[in-house]
């Protein structure tokens, strides 16, 4: 505040030094100009008072008239160059008037930059006066802060030592407890080791509980499954040794009836072998056959013979099938119809009793079912061979009763 308030006084005097110059500058030109002017004006009155006086000493003598007259001159001529003399001078205050003049002007113009400066400065002092006022009641309260903090730092110094002795307790209470939890963590590290262990064990024991668990599980299932198998497979070997028994009873029946239909059937067989065959009929073994003179499709043919009490030729073993043969031309390589067909399912031979074609004789490349043949025939031949041909074919047939 202080250098501010200097600082101010010598800017005013300053200016107030440079103001009083200039005006002090000016008054001396207007002093030279008013003297210039009044010597002038003196001047003047001269040379009219000796002009006044000469006219009046008109009577003088021309000569002194003549050297009035030059002296006059002279002293025109003198005043004539106290006047250029003065008018240069009178020039040259001229040109320093205006230069002071515009030296007065710019000096105006600093002066106003000044004064603007000066109370831009004035206005920036007062700021910072009352910055610096409140900056010393910032102070105030700081020292008042201070001094509150200083009275909480010696509470807190006395606490802090206070402190510091339960510190001191405290790091040997810590102390012996860091041994304890030393001691503890060694324990608890055994532990945790025993722990895992048993840990481990229970787990497996567990898996082989739950095995052993599924294991029973399976074993119940099993052994109930296995029960009730056993109850239905007692009571099914119950029933079937019943019916065993059963079947025990009716084979003895039925073997003593076979016995007793075979003695009959033997009977019968001797009957039949020693029974004659009808005209146009051949005799082997039981039966009697018959190969047609005529020629009909294989249905025509088995109906004919059915008219006859016979079917077409079933040829039942080797010996009927060497036989037959013997019944046809084999020069000829005749053809006749048998009671073999498969028009009930292609492919499957049956013989016109219902039995199934056991064993067969057929040619080499048959059946072929050639354009749907679906019946059978005898070929003679040195053994005799058997051929499917389309049913409508028209052809002899064998009977056989
Ligand atoms: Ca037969
Ligand atoms: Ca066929
Ligand atoms: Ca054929």
């Amino acid at each position: 505040m202080d250098t501010m308030e200097i600082d101010d006084t010598i800017y005013v005097e300053n200016h107030l030094i440079t103001q009083v110059n200039f005006h002090r500058r000016n008054r001396l030109l207007r002093r030279v100009t008013v003297c210039l002017g009044i010597l002038c004006a003196a001047l003047l009155f001269s040379n009219i008072g000796q002009f006044i006086f000469y006219e009046s000493d008109r009577p003088a003598s021309a000569a002194q008239t003549q050297a009035s007259y030059d002296a006059l001159t002279q002293d025109k001529e003198t005043l004539q160059n106290d006047k250029d003399n003065l008018t240069a001078a009178r020039d040259r205050l001229q040109s320093s008037y205006d230069a002071l003049s515009e030296e007065k002007r710019r000096l105006q113009t600093t002066l106003s930059d000044l004064t603007k400066e000066r109370d831009e400065l004035q206005q920036s002092c007062n700021s910072s006066i009352t910055e610096r006022d409140e900056m010393k009641a910032g102070l105030s309260r700081v020292r008042k802060e201070r001094d509150r903090l200083q009275t909480g730092y010696n509470n807190l110094t006395a606490a802090a030592e206070q402190l510091q002795t339960n510190y001191s307790n405290l790091q040997r209470v810590k102390d012996a407890l860091s041994t304890l939890i030393t001691a503890l963590r060694i324990k608890e590290v055994q532990l945790e080791s025993n722990y895992t262990s048993l840990k481990r064990e229970k787990e497996q024991l567990q898996i082989s509980h739950n095995t052993l668990n599924r294991s029973i599980t399976q074993i119940n299932t099993s052994y109930n499954s296995l029960w009730k198998d056993k109850d239905q497979l007692q009571t099914r070997y119950n029933t079937l040794r019943k019916e065993k028994e059963q079947l025990q009873t009716s084979c003895s029946r039925l073997t003593a009836a076979g016995e007793e239909l075979q003695k009959k059937i033997n009977k019968m067989t001797a009957k039949l072998r020693g029974m004659p065959c009808q005209t146009h009929w051949t005799k082997f073994d039981v039966s009697c056959y018959f190969v047609s003179t005529l020629k009909k499709n294989w249905t025509e043919s088995r109906r004919a013979c059915i008219a006859e009490g016979a079917d077409l030729l079933v040829i039942d073993s080797s010996e009927e099938q060497l036989f037959v043969n013997g019944l046809l031309d084999k020069g000829q390589s005749q053809n006749a119809w048998i009671g073999l067909t498969d028009s009930l399912a292609e492919g499957v031979w049956t013989w016109v009793d219902g039995t199934p074609v056991t064993t067969a004789y057929w040619l080499p490349g048959q059946p072929n079912d050639f354009k749907n043949q679906d019946c059978g025939e005898y070929v003679s031949s040195d053994v005799g061979s058997w051929n499917d041909d389309g049913c409508f074919a028209v052809q002899h047939w064998i009977c056989e009763k």
